[in-house]
């Protein structure tokens, strides 16, 4: 089994509702476990000013499904729950990224693991220490040692939605 860690926002169609139906999925695919998920946050928006602020969370599962495998499972996920692109860096009802995968170092044209804005970004940093505060990146620098760029004016706003 290999613990991954996968980020979750939306900022669209009742975000708190989103992020809970995401994760009951998180929790429903085959050769995987959701062992844990951080509280939720709410968050001003990186990238253009005028859509709402997000809710942000951050999962951990073990899974033993190859990370483009699993990459596939959470884009499946976010067209069931009927993402549209609208623009970029826009608004969405869900978005999953792949955060982490082991200690795998992955470049490619479709998935970048460590996820490569991640270690900016407090809507992912925090909800990351708050889980796994024992964690390192692949290049050996602890998760609790990054300075994120953007804050975002992060929030805890509620507890990690029940599942199951
Ligand atoms: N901004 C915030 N605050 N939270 C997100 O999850 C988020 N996701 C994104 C962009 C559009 C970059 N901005 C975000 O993909």
């Amino acid at each position: 089994m290999i613990r991954c860690f996968i980020g979750l926002g939306a900022n669209l169609d009742e975000p708190i509702a989103q992020i809970t139906i995401a994760l009951r999925a998180l929790a429903a695919l085959p050769d995987t476990r959701l062992l844990r998920c951080s509280s939720l946050y709410g968050s001003k928006p990186l990238g253009p000013q005028d859509q709402p602020d997000y809710v942000n969370a951050v999962a951990e599962l073990e899974t033993t499904l190859e990370p483009l495998k699993l990459l596939d499972a959470l884009q499946h996920q976010e067209r069931e729950q009927g993402r549209i692109k609208r623009r970029h860096w826009g608004e969405r009802c869900i978005d999953l990224d792949l955060l982490l995968y082991g200690d795998q170092t992955m470049r490619s044209e479709r998935l970048n693991i460590p996820h490569h804005e991640m270690h900016k970004r407090s809507f992912v940093l925090l909800p990351l220490c708050e889980i796994a505060d024992d964690l390192y990146l692949p290049d050996g620098r602890a998760i609790t040692g990054l300075t994120p760029e953007f804050s975002g004016d992060l929030q805890r706003i509620g507890p990690p939605p029940v599942i199951g």
